[in-house]
């Protein structure tokens, strides 16, 4: 899509910091992060909203969240446990979708937010 920013980022016409790109999806850190950690997941190609995905999305859909765990793993927020056994560390996903969501960038994006409490994209 012509004019939309994460497209443009995901042909790197607009600069971002990658953290993960394959055929599929590329994951980059947030221009204005919320916590300590603070990435975007999207699939390369254009799918403006949750809203909107179908069942020829499904993959990638499964693929965005699969690479959760990874990208928690590579910056130190996944789940943990303690020597107790008590789970420790952690994060938090979000997609919003639509303005009632809360969505500003419509190309689907996948939120990740981690990192010390406290933090804004908590709630
Ligand atoms: P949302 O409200 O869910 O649509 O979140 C959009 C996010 O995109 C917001 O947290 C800020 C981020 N963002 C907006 N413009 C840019 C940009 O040019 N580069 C990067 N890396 N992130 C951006």
């Amino acid at each position: 899509m012509d004019n939309c920013l994460f497209c443009k980022i995901a042909s790197r016409k607009i600069p971002s910091s990658i953290v993960y790109e394959d055929d599929d999806l590329l994951a980059f850190k947030d221009i204005n992060p919320a916590a300590p950690v603070h990435l975007l997941i999207i699939p390369k190609m254009h799918i403006a909203t949750l809203s909107e995905a179908e069942p020829a999305h499904h993959d990638v859909l499964g693929k965005m969240l699969a690479l959760v765990p990874r990208l928690a793993h590579d910056h130190g927020i996944e789940v943990k446990y303690d020597a107790q056994g008590n789970p420790t560390g952690g994060f938090k996903t979000l997609i919003n979708s639509g303005p009632d969501g809360g969505q500003e960038v419509y190309h689907l994006h996948l939120h990740l937010y981690g990192g010390p409490r406290p933090w804004r994209g908590q709630h």
